[in-house]
């Protein structure tokens, strides 16, 4: 079946009306793939292909993104923000799965944009009430130790042990991760020990992954697929990642990439509220690890897949991934 006739089968199974139905592909984000499909009504939906290498649990993790979705309609009510809405299968199921792959829809948000880096602190004081905690419910883990340095770095090293590559060009950057490593990994430790308590956390905090409204309100954060139990430190530290340099995370010129201080403290102005006295005192104490511990460990996520042979990012070039872990750390170094 070629892709066309794959998606048409895949789009039969769902409440949409086939005629003049219009499928573009777009992107967003680096793991799954996905398109746009606009009824002749006028409707829109986004349908995902899973990527289940990542997700190899597809039935759990849709509950997961069911239960969050229903969570945050609710918590929602009479407030601007919104929810991402599933459309489920005909048959009522929250995916569908043929003989190539599994799938999901929700309904596009059609009113709404995202974009890499913002154009002012009002978006960035935005992002941070955004991604502020929500209420915690009993939510299953989609990827074990996801932002675990430990296991990111033993990743790593495993690769670098089982390559025949020439990897003297990537001796450098390996040992600006070392040092860094060792700097950061405290944090890690008083999440082990249980020092700052576990909450729910989004994981996937990137700026890209909240969409604004005309009037530059943040409405609906997107990509729940990692809602699960984690830290704060985790959504603070990501968000800051992608939203301080005004370059994007594969920024080739490392001299461009510069740290706007000024939206890291609106951010955590927006993250934190008036009242700080939902943060417990570690918490507090750990947050000037969040930014560089993220962008640590996707420094070193980026350079492991980039000498695996680019097998989990989706990625532009050969050398893409390469770009990305030197860009990721020298956002570690400022
Ligand atoms: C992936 O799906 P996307 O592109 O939003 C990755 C994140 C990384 C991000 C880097 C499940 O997120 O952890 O921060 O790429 N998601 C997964 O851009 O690995
Ligand atoms: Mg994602």
């Amino acid at each position: 079946m070629n892709s066309d006739q794959n998606i048409k089968e895949v789009l039969s199974n769902y409440p949409i009306s086939m005629e003049q139905v219009e499928v573009i592909p777009v992107k967003t984000g680096l793991i799954h793939t996905s398109y746009k499909v606009t009824e002749a009504q006028e409707a829109s939906y986004l349908l995902q292909k899973i990527n289940t290498s990542v997700f190899r649990d597809v039935k759990t993790l849709m509950e997961n993104i069911a239960l969050v979705t229903n969570i945050l309609k609710n918590a929602f009510r009479g407030s601007s923000y919104e929810s991402l809405e599933l459309l489920k299968t005909n048959n009522g199921h929250l995916f569908y799965k043929n003989e190539c792959a599994a799938w999901r829809i929700y309904h596009f948000k059609e009113h709404l944009t995202g974009c890499d880096v913002p154009n002012n602190k009002e978006m960035v004081r935005e992002a941070g009430k955004a991604f502020s905690v929500t209420d915690p419910e009993k939510l299953s883990v989609t990827i074990p130790n996801f932002h675990s340095m430990q296991k990111r770095y033993g990743q790593l090293q495993h690769v670098l042990k089982n390559t025949t590559a020439e990897l003297s060009h990537i001796d450098p950057l390996f040992k600006q991760i070392e040092e860094f490593k060792q700097l950061l990994l405290p944090l890690e430790y008083a999440m082990d020990s249980e020092e700052i308590p576990l909450r729910i956390t989004h994981n996937d905090s990137k700026f890209n992954n909240l969409l604004f409204d005309e009037a530059g309100k943040a409405r609906c954060v997107v990509d729940l697929d990692t809602v699960m139990p984690g830290i704060i430190h985790f959504d603070v530290g990501d968000c800051l990642r992608t939203l301080t340099p005004s370059t994007p995370e594969d920024e080739p010129e490392l001299a461009n990439i510069k740290l706007r201080k000024g939206f890291h403290s609106a951010f955590l102005e927006g993250f934190v509220g008036n009242e700080s006295g939902w943060l417990t005192k570690n918490e507090i104490k750990f947050l000037p690890y969040s930014a560089p511990y993220m962008a640590l460990i996707m420094g070193i996520r980026f350079l492991t897949d980039y000498l695996q042979g680019n097998i989990y990012f989706s990625s532009d070039h050969p050398e893409h991934n390469l770009i990305r872990a030197r860009c990721q750390v020298e956002v570690t170094k400022q």
